[in-house]
């Protein structure tokens, strides 16, 4: 049987934005979570002492009044003072990017900002305790495991292979022509990742339009997943917008699917699943 998880948000300072705090409150509930509100202006020690005597597995404070980089610790060091440094201390709210490494070092374990989704935090909740008190609970949401290969168009694999080859050293790992895409592949081995270069080999290649609109250069970046139907549908849920839903073979019988650059910062992202292969 599942854990019911307890979950203490909680809203430290002075200040009156509560809408974040009720909002990942309701999120918590809706999936599942007991959750406790403390109500607005919280000193740190009542936060501590509630989240002691609700016997909470997690503490998530909401912050958007800019003394986050005092309030937060100071309950990591109260849990602390009491003995009670088993409970994760989450954060969120209007808080500055360069102060969540610091946030991160002195015992917040995460902080969400504003636009997260929130089932995100939730399922970041949960896999947080189940690691904690080591259950082994299919909590399967990561995505990227690493980066597998940046692909880069060129017109002619024969003019490029000399630099890589000869200048950078790299090793030759094989060519693979593609023909559903009309593309001519080289992977070359750069260490933990590789480079793709990738040769149009007619006028209806993508990379053929690539490099009449963009020129030569880098085309796209693949992130290695694995079971790339449940990553394509957690993206899809988060409002990314798919190039291809469902995944087609890619080069070295990989399973592969685009994200679409509107919704990924303008870089063109390929999920590249070779776990199904590398079971064989
Ligand atoms: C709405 C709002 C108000 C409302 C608050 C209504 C309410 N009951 O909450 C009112 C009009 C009352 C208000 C007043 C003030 N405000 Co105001 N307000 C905002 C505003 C526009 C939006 C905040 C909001 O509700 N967002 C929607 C919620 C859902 O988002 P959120 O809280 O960020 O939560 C999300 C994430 O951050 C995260 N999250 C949040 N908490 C938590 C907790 C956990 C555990 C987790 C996992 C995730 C999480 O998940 C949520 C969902 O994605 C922000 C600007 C902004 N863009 O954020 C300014 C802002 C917060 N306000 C600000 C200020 C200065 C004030 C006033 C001091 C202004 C004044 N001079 O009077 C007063 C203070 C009043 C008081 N008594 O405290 C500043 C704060 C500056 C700072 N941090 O240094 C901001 C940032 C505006 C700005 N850019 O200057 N405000």
């Amino acid at each position: 049987m599942k854990k019911k998880i307890r979950v203490l948000i909680a809203k430290p300072g002075l200040d009156g934005h509560d809408r974040g705090a009720l909002i990942i409150s309701q999120a918590l509930r809706d999936y599942g979570m007991e959750v406790i509100y403390t109500g607005l202006r919280q000193t740190p020690e009542q936060i501590v002492a509630s989240a002691i005597q609700e016997d909470v597995d997690a503490i998530g404070m909401s912050c958007l009044s800019g003394a986050h980089n005092e309030l937060f610790p100071e309950v990591v060091n109260g849990l602390k003072g009491q003995g009670a440094e088993e409970i994760i201390v989450i954060g969120g709210g209007v808080i500055p990017w360069e102060d969540i490494p610091f946030l991160e070092k002195n015992g917040v374990q995460k902080i969400f900002t504003p636009g997260t989704p929130s089932i995100e935090t939730a399922k970041y909740i949960e896999k947080a305790v189940y690691q904690r008190d080591g259950i082994n609970l299919d909590v399967d949401n990561e995505i990227v495991k690493k980066v597998d290969h940046i692909g880069i168009a060129v017109e002619s694999l024969d003019e490029s292979l000399p630099f890589y080859l000869d200048t950078l050293h790299l090793k030759l790992e094989g060519i693979e022509e593609v023909k559903s895409e009309s593309v001519k592949i080289a992977f070359l081995n750069a260490g933990n990742i590789r480079i793709e270069l990738l040769e149009p080999t007619n006028e209806s290649s993508s990379i053929h339009s690539f490099i009449q609109k963009r020129g030569v250069g880098i085309h796209h970046v693949a992130l290695g997943v694995e079971n790339i139907e449940k990553r394509i549908q957690q993206l899809k849920e988060n409002g990314i917008s798919m190039i291809h839903d469902v995944p087609k073979p890619g080069a070295g019988g990989a399973e592969i699917a685009f994200m679409h650059p509107k919704s990924t910062q303008g870089v063109l992202y390929e999920l590249c699943d070779k776990s199904s292969k590398e079971r064989i």
